[in-house]
């Protein structure tokens, strides 16, 4: 693409043009801001040309609407995206500078929470690898996810001002902006023998495209992440300025500018607040409106648009996306009711990511209405056409059912009965899951159309957490089988061929090694713990939620350590328990859990009599960069959620990948990695789904019975109380209450057993070091199905009805 020489002659041009400076004047930041911008003018081109193509072409294009997108830092990803990786490595050593500094001035965006955002982007970095036209909608918050600080062993909150400086990869297309309307009333307006609907005295919201280029691997496609910023229309009001009142006069500009302000922290619990909603709608109705105002520039009869357009809504966070569409077919574009119904079922897909009941969104009746008379009115004629429907339809529906299928009821609006009534396609995003939401959760739902019902289990950019994370593994991958895998991951199962090659078995294990260094370097200067790279590095990294169990396994290591304390010759390896994770702000009991890990941390690490057998970390703020260093240094990969808790996980697939033994419930897509890797290459415990389920049905789930005859386990509990772990003022009395008094409802006690002879199990197959080198690499033999590549391939075939380029396999 380049040489050496033009790359150092631009890459001076690009300083001079970004910081007015030579190359020894700059700090590393303006360094960073040069390359961001050379490389920008590089993938500009690129991105000029595919939009032209698809424009000119009559290619399906599809939206992918999200709250959340988790792209990670783009500097070093770009390069390698545009093989320019090793130039800029080489150019940057020739002038003594380090380029990995370049990356570390780079602020990580992180505007998503976890496994539903990280996938938002996977899916991005996949349409455009796979060369197909698909954008994402999010927005652009000014404030992406706290980071965390650990003080006295609790979390601590600290606004992420990620744009403090500036954000060299986005583009401002204030042209294009488009206007939101929030609030005011409906009025009637009789044309003809038709009565339309006109929006008076609404407030509104400015939303202005940001746009970053998504690059493809090394295949000149370059699609479009548009984030929307909301802007005030309104100057600073005169009449309070000049009455001196400063504050008041900002006031109605502040109230618009906070809906991109600030992500919401929680994950896994919702709460009506008005801001969200607004939020939602926000991202919405901006979305939509560019959608439509493209297809109408780029010629498509609306009629058909759905024959062009697939728009893809992720959770039903953006299923507002539903009406919204529905109002822009018919009172912008004077479409017909039942016209306007088919486009939107047609070109509407929804995908579903969680079972939890306290996640599922509900909007007050009231508060939408008011916040979103036009939207309320559609939502309203939309259940009641469907409520007809199914009344007199063939198939018999009790009255019951009716109300569990009603879009609206008891004053709230259920977001996933909209979604699903207003998509032709729901997917669940591993095989038990989607099971689960056919067979229980949303089984009335499937009784009515069975047909809309599918599953699409998750997937990972190999791109990422093989190639760029682990590059030892990967070298060695292409040393062993060539380089078909890059494009082709499944093709790493060519690799079972060496599970008897000792040679390659013992590269294995020095490449885990040399990450395991890595680490404990990081742990290190950031924690001041000394860790053993020879003890077993066993990793539980993730939000911090009772349903994914850090509670079980921190209890575990109380117990391990009290075995060790009794018995300092105890027959077991070294291990390095390391966690990472941010709980919910208001997240209470998830706070504990950090704290509790944390002085066991403390008491733990202190203790000389134990000889280092055991070491216990908590990792602060965690995020995508943390992760690539702690995945590719890890044995083993904790996936110990309460069964049928777990939608998919992502993390256990990137794990596999990296060699990790997968330490697991048969929960989510742990159940498919079993199937992959088989019995022998995993070690699975705990309760199954059918138990679980039968403790829900029959109520008799009786942690107390346990607590009391289970020696091992009252004597581990008891610990939370009895001054063991120094807490003089009863501070985990609540953990302890969570599982004694309320019933420990994700079964902490009740898979205790099997999990400690499971971490057993661990510790002898270690011993034999050969063959956990042989299982590490049957892992990462059997993960290539798990690229979100071909994820992405499936929704296209089976969803989206979008044409994926063949593979030349
Ligand atoms: C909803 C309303 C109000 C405020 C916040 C939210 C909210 C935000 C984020 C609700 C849920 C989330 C995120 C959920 C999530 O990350 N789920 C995970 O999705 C992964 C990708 O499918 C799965 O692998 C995980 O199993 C699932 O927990």
């Amino acid at each position: 693409m380049t040489t050496k020489e033009a790359f150092a002659q631009e890459y001076e041009k690009s300083l001079y043009a970004i910081a007015g400076k030579g190359f020894e004047e700059s700090d590393i930041k303006e360094k960073y801001y040069a390359l961001g911008n050379l490389i920008k003018s590089y993938s500009g081109e690129l991105w000029h040309k595919t939009r032209k193509k698809q424009n000119a072409s009559s290619e399906k294009s599809v939206y992918y609407f999200s709250m959340e997108f988790l792209t990670g830092k783009f500097m070093k990803k770009n390069l390698e995206y545009l093989g320019l990786f090793d130039l800029a490595e080489e150019f940057f050593e020739s002038k003594g500078v380090c380029l990995g500094d370049l990356f570390d001035a780079e602020e990580e965006p992180g505007l998503g929470n976890g496994g539903l955002g990280r996938l938002a982007a996977a899916f991005l970095d996949s349409l455009s690898s796979l060369g197909m036209p698909g954008h994402g909608y999010g927005i652009r918050y000014e404030k992406g996810l706290f980071r965390q600080g650990i003080k006295n062993g609790y979390q601590e909150e600290i606004p992420d001002n990620w744009l403090v400086d500036r954000n060299i990869w986005e583009h401002k297309r204030y042209s294009e902006k488009l206007e939101v309307r929030f609030g005011g009333r409906i009025d009637y307006i009789l044309k003809g023998d038709k009565y339309t609907f006109k929006h008076a005295d609404y407030n509104v919201v400015y939303a202005i495209p940001y746009d970053t280029p998504v690059l493809g691997y090394k295949n000149q496609n370059v699609n479009n992440l548009r984030l929307w910023g909301a802007e005030s229309p309104e100057d600073l009001d005169l009449k309070e300025f000049s009455k001196g009142n400063l504050c008041g006069a900002f006031n109605k500009i502040d109230e618009t500018k906070s809906i991109s302000q600030v992500l919401y922290p929680d994950d896994s619990y919702y709460e009506g607040k008005k801001l969200r909603l607004k939020q939602e709608y926000f991202l919405v109705s901006a979305g939509i409106q560019d959608v439509v105002r493209n297809a109408v520039k780029n010629g498509i009869d609306l009629k058909s648009m759905d024959e062009y357009i697939a728009i893809h809504i992720n959770d039903t966070h953006p299923a507002m996306a539903i009406p919204e569409l529905m109002r822009v077919l018919m009172d912008e574009h004077g479409l017909e009711w039942e016209d306007a119904w088919e486009i939107t079922v047609k070109t509407c897909a929804f995908t579903n990511h969680t079972l939890l009941q306290e996640a599922m969104e509900k909007w007050d009746v009231n508060l939408f209405r008011e916040l979103l008379p036009r939207v309320w009115q559609i939502v309203e004629e939309i259940n009641n056409r469907f409520l007809n429907k199914i009344r007199n339809g063939e198939k018999a529906v009790s009255l019951t059912d009716i109300e569990k299928l009603s879009i609206i009821s008891h004053n709230t609006i259920h977001m996933v009965n909209l979604a699903i009534v207003g998509s032709h396609s729901i997917n669940g995003v591993a095989k038990l899951h989607s099971d689960l939401l056919k067979d229980r959760e949303l089984n009335h739902f499937y009784r009515i159309f069975p047909e809309k019902f599918n599953n699409k289990t998750n997937g990972i950019i190999h791109r990422h957490w093989l190639l760029s994370a682990n590059k030892g593994l990967a070298d060695l991958i292409r040393d062993l089988i060539g380089t078909g895998f890059e494009r082709n991951p499944i093709e790493l199962k060519k690799l079972l061929e060496f599970t008897e090659d000792s040679q390659v078995l013992n590269k294995v294990e020095s490449i885990k090694h040399n990450n395991k260094i890595r680490l404990a370097k990081y742990i290190f200067d950031t924690k001041g713990i000394k860790v053993n790279p020879y003890s077993i590095f066993d990793i539980h990294a993730k939000r911090i939620h009772e349903y994914k169990r850090q509670f079980l396994n921190i209890l575990h290591v109380i117990y391990l350590y009290d075995l060790l304390k009794n018995n300092p010759n105890l027959d077991i390896l070294p291990r390095t328990f390391i966690f990472a994770g941010k709980a919910a702000p208001g997240y209470y009991l998830a706070k504990e859990i950090i704290k509790l890990i944390n002085r066991v941390a403390d008491i733990v690490n202190n203790d000389l009599t134990i000889k280092d057998k055991l070491k216990v970390v908590f990792l602060e703020n965690y995020n995508v960069s943390l992760a690539s260093l702690m995945i590719p240094a890890a044995n083993v990969s904790e996936q110990i959620s309460t069964t049928t808790k777990e939608a998919s996980g992502t993390s256990n697939m990137k794990y596999m990948m990296n060699g990790a033994i997968t330490l697991a419930t048969l929960d989510g897509a742990n159940i498919e990695i079993r199937d992959e890797v088989g019995d022998d290459n995993i070690v699975i415990f705990g309760l199954n789904d059918y138990e679980v389920n039968a403790y829900y049905r029959d109520r008799n789930y009786d942690p107390v019975k346990i607590y009391t005859e289970n020696k091992r386990i009252k004597n581990t509990v008891d610990k939370l109380l009895n001054g063991y772990l120094g807490d003089a003022f009863g501070e985990f009395q609540p953990l302890y209450d969570s599982l004694i008094k309320h019933g420990d409802q994700f079964f902490v006690l009740g898979d205790f057993d099997s999990y400690a002879t499971a971490q057993k199990r661990i510790n002898t197959l270690y011993k034999d070091s050969q063959n956990w080198s042989k299982m590490s690499l049957v892992n990462t033999a059997g993960s290539g199905v798990f690229s979100s590549d071909y994820t992405i391939e499936r929704y296209a075939k089976e969803i989206w009805g979008v044409g994926a380029p063949e593979r030349k396999d």
